[in-house]
């Protein structure tokens, strides 16, 4: 087996077995490129199951994320129809490993155009170790990507680079911000999402969805627990943590 393809297999038993993997910190020897090519046979393992691609999301979108990784690009993954979460519906902390929530907006491209935005929340769920590891490890590791809620789609309104968003556990707002933490507007999103698709031949056709990036940093999800996202204008996005 290819060091590629070991690499994804560490990853998807990380997945299926909820038993976090340590990072190897400067020592994995893993660039960039061959991150991705981990990504894709760790998404492959899971259309292999019977997952369907349905979008993409982009991960370090916001100056402070980029400045704590060192980077200044921001990274990708791949999200699956397995990974959706329906509006209210509920997150078992069984099925991940220390599942985390944060606001996002989501776009709709549709032929080529952006359609429509909705309020979302993205489940991240790092395979590392309480969330450690190198830009590398976590490209290689589909971007952390473990779940999504997607509010109702809208139209795009005006303003949409300078929108208020709450994030609330069991009514208590515990995360506040703008959609302009998302590279100073939530559009470029899109702009990087079409590049990105371009240059690694994804079709976006096919990956209708696309998770713009954290506007705030996220939290932990804790048993009982009642998460709300609210963006102005757009409305809301919910889910329940069972355990
Ligand atoms: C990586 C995923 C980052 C975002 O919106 O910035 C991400 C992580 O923080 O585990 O999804
Ligand atoms: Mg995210």
């Amino acid at each position: 087996m290819s060091t590629v393809d070991q690499f994804a297999v560490r990853l998807d038993d990380a997945v299926t077995s909820r038993i976090a993997i340590p990072s190897s910190g400067a020592g994995t020897g893993l660039d960039v490129p061959t991150a991705y090519r981990v990504q894709q046979a760790v998404v492959d393992r899971r259309l292999a199951r019977g997952e369907r691609a349905v979008g993409l999301k982009l991960g370090l979108t916001s100056r402070a994320k980029m400045t704590q990784m060192g980077v200044d690009e921001v990274i990708w993954g791949r999200l699956t129809d397995a990974m959706r979460i329906p509006d209210g519906g509920t997150v078992r902390l069984d099925d991940h490993i220390h599942p985390k929530a944060e606001p996002e907006v989501a776009f709709l491209v549709e032929g080529g155009a952006v359609t429509a935005v909705a309020p979302a929340i993205e489940v991240i769920d790092s395979r590392y170790v309480d969330f450690r590891f190198t830009l590398p490890e976590v490209i290689a590791d589909n971007t952390s990507a473990s779940g999504f809620v997607l509010g109702a789609w809208q139209p795009i309104p005006d303003g949409i680079d300078n929108l208020g968003v709450l994030l609330e556990v069991d009514g208590r707002a515990v995360q506040v911000g703008s959609t302009a933490a998302i590279l100073g507007d939530p559009r470029r999103a899109l702009s990087d999402a079409v590049r990105l698709a371009d240059v690694n031949g994804v079709d976006l056709a096919d990956n209708s969805i696309l998770l713009a990036g954290a506007a705030t940093a996220a939290v932990p999800l804790r048993a009982g627990s009642y998460v709300r996202v609210t963006v102005e204008r757009l409305g809301t996005a919910s889910l329940r943590v069972g355990s």
